[in-house]
């Protein structure tokens, strides 16, 4: 029986909620380019890499861009966004996480962000939980988002444990699939709630008994 000494969190979608402000500012990169973008077309980008997220909204441009203006769309599209994340307080912290970290921290269980987020020490500031963790993994520190494992292997890592020690809290479908790539178990939430290969499942972090996942 493998008994969980570590848990590591999603940052988007897990423990604040900063979807809405992904959205907005890739749709006003899109219409100022004239490119067709909705929020079916965001859930796609959860838990993407920016590049890749860039890409994918690429899909549907009429005309070719070259690297260096996907460079410049990607940058254009992160001032707007950091526009609107200097505005997250501690209010935005997701149903059920404060409890959650706090249960955890009581068990003696480590805890870590693991996100493919390159504003992570931002959003993390902003809420006010730039102390909370034991480690954080971010897209700053990797080269491979997720689908691959690289941001919870370094949290892993970070935290000194072994993969199969860890649970990750993922709200992407490619974030579970990277957690259990990386020989971890998955829990999802949210959008990854009804994910089928997810070790366990639960609507949010307020619903989840997380500590009936340790062991
Ligand atoms: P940035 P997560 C992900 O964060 C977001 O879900 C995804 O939509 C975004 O493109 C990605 O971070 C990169 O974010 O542009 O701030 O570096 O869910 O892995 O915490
Ligand atoms: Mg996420």
């Amino acid at each position: 029986m493998t008994l969980i000494r570590g848990v590591i969190f999603d940052l988007d979608g897990v423990i604040v909620s900063t979807d809405d402000c992904h959205y907005r500012a890739w749709k006003r990169m899109a219409d100022e380019e004239h490119i067709a973008f909705d929020r079916a077309d965001n859930e796609r980008l959860r838990g993407v890499s920016r590049m890749e997220s860039l890409a994918i909204i690429l899909e549907r441009a009429t005309v070719p861009y070259t690297d260096a203006q996907k460079a410049a769309l990607a940058a254009r599209k992160n001032e707007y966004y950091v526009e609107l994340i200097h505005s997250l307080t501690p209010a935005d912290i997701l149903p059920g996480a404060l409890e959650t970290l706090a249960a955890l921290k009581t068990k003696g269980v480590k805890i870590a962000i693991g996100s493919s987020s390159r504003n992570t020490p931002l959003i993390l500031k902003q809420i006010g939980l730039d102390k909370a963790f034991d480690a954080v993994a971010d897209g700053n520190g990797i080269t491979h988002s997720k689908p691959d494992p690289e941001v919870f292997l370094l949290a892993a890592r970070l935290l000194g444990l072994a993969p199969a020690d860890c649970l990750v809290v993922e709200d992407a479908d490619a974030g579970v699939q990277a957690a259990l790539a990386g020989g971890m178990k998955a829990l999802g939430v949210g959008s990854a709630a009804n994910n089928p290969t997810a070790t366990y499942r639960a609507q949010s972090l307020a619903e989840a008994d997380l500590t009936a996942m340790l062991r």
